[in-house]
């Protein structure tokens, strides 16, 4: 950890000015200034940005090492911008394209700003909560030898106080408290006001308790050094000033001084009277201004204070609008300065008419140098860094032997295999999953390779000699991060650990797994997670009614059409245990490629007879999305297309089928997300003047123009319809429409029409003349 600097106060509080400033005219430039084409509304949060300009000038212009990352709340994206505007990493030409086509973004976005962002924001609480997961990484990587002590930095997020509200984050603080999580900051701006209005009071004076019960230290920074003197000598005063609560403040805020000295007259009655007469209104709204998240010297003292390892919340109070006219209004969420007082905040900033773009405008001689070491001291600790891959080779991954097999335990048997024959790519392997590692087959990996506790956790079990399958000893050693049951904290733990490359240098090849319904419950921090490209294995298993007498609840329908419209996701869906060693072999390779993406692998515990293969051919199309199992003859007017754990009922139909209609082909499918995606690229690439087929238009074009289709997975059908758009053939969908209940397969799958006689009455329906 740095030692902290001494810093120059008066230099930092220019900066604070200047911040705001920027951070404003940025906006106001956004929206009153750059010619508006279609009329929509910019936007932008001049009130949330003005709320931290302090606190960020004193993180990034003091309290920061090199080491440090920080997620910044999403509205004071504009401040970040600005904060690189002036140590040079950010371009006027970005500034004054800010919220337009490759512009500065809203929201900060380490895929496509310029400028360095440790997290994407955007979705509030995981931007905090992503924090806490990346200092685990930090944790897992030193303990491993894996990245050097001195590397080692502080995670800090800086939170808006409505933010607060999201549960994320409470399930993320109780699973850093089983992990003894350290090295980080939270900075909470307590402007006491959400986007709708002003924050309820009674639970703010329950969120110290909360995060203390989880082994935080919590500072409350309250007031400003000159608030705190003024209200110690008059008690009265101080007692009143604290029963206000959050709206009557904001209004006070708001109205100004003359408001402020009615209710204390008011209130206090004649022991205000000498503090009311040696204040002038001006004095009075500038004095109760001074909160501590607006007082430089009050910031810089408390980070300089908290340069241990235990984790810490600064509450830092704030005005929402500080120093801006709305300063205060429960409205000014989305509240833009018209360009009369923004004019007004350009004097009273010393910013000359047509100068307001540049950075140290009208800084004086004196003030000018001052200003200048410290954004050049800062400068070095906040550079762009490029991204680590392509570290390690991928070996071949041999599919486990076995006439019968379930993928589940396939995966299982094929990570156990990669751990007994050791090496660089098991070495980088880490594990996690929300307390369904035994049930979704990591036991065996996670007896060869340990738990991971940083501190270490003796195995009572093993230790008392009862017999069990489980070894779990934990050590700074282990592979495998063990979390409660909460699916966010699967992907955030999944986003940390997927950024290992970016954010330590040194990639690591992360697995999740959980059950595959379970995936609704973490999808934004899934989408959170593939948005700032981190890179992942995802092992969704069980999945689908094939689960059988487990019962709906558990029994997944709809994941395969979230996988199909999320970007930075690759979904396959193997039947075969040699499918899906080829899957994972690919699956680590694009973990480690520049141009490469996450994986997310569904799979079943259902054991099915493998396929007999002549050669190797199938492995590219399966890759791909897809091959023919079965070829159709030629100019077939039917195939049978399936997916996954249904593949016994599409094969024993088309053995029945084809003494009928022997040209009948069984396609395959291993990834319809891939098959669609390829799809729209060859037309858009079309229209480029590029003609070259997709994958699934020279699968399907092995079929005559008219053919028929019957499509069937244990999935929403939705997931297979769609082929019949490609070329236009006709299409018979199966799949799994309403809930699962419990049953054994033959019954399920009948009921639910994803079995051979529905395969059956599918194939005739379309080919029988309309
Ligand atoms: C998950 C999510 N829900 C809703 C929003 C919309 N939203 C943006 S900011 C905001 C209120 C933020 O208030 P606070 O965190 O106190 O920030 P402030 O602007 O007051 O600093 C809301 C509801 C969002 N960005 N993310
Ligand atoms: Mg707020």
């Amino acid at each position: 950890m740095l030692k902290p600097l001494t810093t120059d106060i008066e230099a930092l509080k220019i900066l604070d000015e200047r911040l705001r400033w920027l951070s404003a005219w940025t906006i106001h430039h956004a929206n009153h200034i750059r010619y508006n084409d279609d009329g929509l509304k910019v936007g932008g949060h001049q009130a949330s940005c003005a709320s931290m300009t302090a606190i960020m000038a004193a993180l990034y212009f003091h309290a920061l090492g090199p080491n440090d990352r920080v997620a910044v709340k999403p509205h004071a994206g504009p401040v970040l911008h600005a904060i690189h505007y002036l140590l040079g990493s950010q371009s006027l030409e970005a500034l004054e394209n800010f919220r337009g086509f490759g512009g500065a973004q809203s929201y900060p976005s380490r895929t496509k700003d310029k400028i360095p962002v440790d997290f994407s924001t955007g979705s509030v609480g995981l931007g905090v909560a992503i924090t806490l997961f990346a200092s685990l990484v930090q944790d897992y990587l030193t303990a491993h030898g894996q990245m050097d002590e001195a590397d080692r930095g502080r995670f800090i997020a800086l939170i808006g106080d409505a933010e607060l509200d999201e549960g994320n984050i409470y399930e993320a603080i109780i699973e850093g408290a089983k992990h003894d999580v350290r090295n980080l900051w939270w900075v909470v701006d307590y402007n006491r006001q959400s986007l709708d209005a002003t924050s309820a009071d009674r639970m703010f004076e329950r969120f110290d308790e909360i995060f203390q019960s989880c082994g935080w230290r919590v500072v409350e920074l309250r007031y400003g050094k000159k608030l705190r003197a003024a209200l110690d000598a008059n008690p009265k005063l101080k007692s009143w000033f604290e029963t206000l609560s959050n709206a009557e403040l904001s209004a006070l805020h708001y109205q100004g001084g003359a408001a402020w000295r009615t209710r204390i007259e008011a209130a206090v009655g004649k022991s205000g009277a000498a503090f009311l007469k040696a204040h002038d209104d001006d004095a009075l709204a500038s004095l109760f201004s001074d909160l501590g998240g607006h007082c430089m010297e009050t910031l810089v003292e408390a980070f300089d204070a908290a340069q241990d390892d235990v984790p810490t919340l600064f509450i830092a109070w704030t005005i929402k609008g500080f120093g801006l006219p709305f300063a205060g209004h429960k409205d000014n969420h989305a509240g833009l300065m018209n360009p009369t007082q923004m004019a007004a905040l350009r004097d009273a900033t010393g910013v000359r008419e047509g100068h307001e773009w540049e950075p140290l405008e009208s800084l004086g001689d004196n003030a000018r140098p001052r200003v200048e070491a410290l954004l050049e001291r800062s400068r070095i600790a906040r550079e762009k860094r490029s991204r680590a891959f392509a570290q390690i080779s991928i070996p071949a991954i041999p599919a486990p032997i076995g006439e019968e097999q379930s993928t589940q335990a396939a995966f299982g048997r094929i990570l156990l295999d990669l751990s007994k024959a050791g090496g660089d790519l098991a070495d980088r392997i880490v594990t996690t999953s929300p307390d369904v590692t035994v049930s979704t087959n990591l036991g065996a990996w996670v007896n060869q390779r340990g738990l991971f506790r940083r501190s270490g956790m003796p195995d009572v079990f093993a230790k008392e000699r009862i017999a069990s399958a489980q070894k779990w000893g934990g050590s700074n050693k282990g592979q495998h991060v063990e979390l409660g049951i909460a699916e966010s904290n699967l992907f955030l733990m999944l986003a940390a650990a997927g950024l290992s490359g970016d954010l330590f240098f040194r990639r690591l090849f992360p697995i999740g797994t959980l059950y595959d319904p379970f995936i609704a419950r973490g999808l934004d921090a899934l989408n959170y997670a593939c948005y700032q490209d981190a890179r992942f294995l995802l092992v969704a298993t069980p999945s689908g009614i094939t689960l059988g007498p487990e019962g709906g609840a558990h029994q997944s329908i709809n994941p395969p059409l979230i996988a199909l419209g999320q970007p930075g996701l690759r979904h396959y869906e193997p039947a075969y245990a040699d499918e899906l060693a080829a899957m994972m072999e690919e699956a680590f390779r694009l973990i480690d490629d520049p141009k490469g993406e996450s994986t997310y692998l569904r799979l079943s515990t259902r054991s099915i007879k493998q396929a007999e293969r002549a050669d190797d051919n199938w492995r590219e199309g399966a890759l791909a999305g897809g091959y023919w199992l079965r070829e159709p003859g030629a100019n077939s007017e039917a195939a049978i297309v399936a997916m996954g754990a249904v593949m016994p009922e599409a094969l024993a139909a088309w053995e029945d089928l084809r003494e009928d209609i022997p040209e009948l082909g069984l396609l395959a499918v291993t990834s319809p997300d891939l098959l669609h995606r390829g799809w729209t690229a060859a037309q858009a690439a079309r229209w480029g003047g590029e003609r070259k087929p997709s994958h699934v238009e020279l699968l399907l074009s092995r079929l005559s123009r008219g053919a028929g289709l019957v499509t069937i997975a244990d999935a929403a059908p939705a997931s297979l319809s769609w082929l019949g758009g490609v070329l236009g053939q006709r299409v018979a969908p199966l799949g799994v429409e309403n809930f699962g209940q419990t049953g054994n397969l033959a019954d399920l799958y009948a009921a639910y029409r994803i079995d051979g006689a529905a395969i059956t009455e599918g194939v005739a329906e379309l080919l029988l003349p309309a």
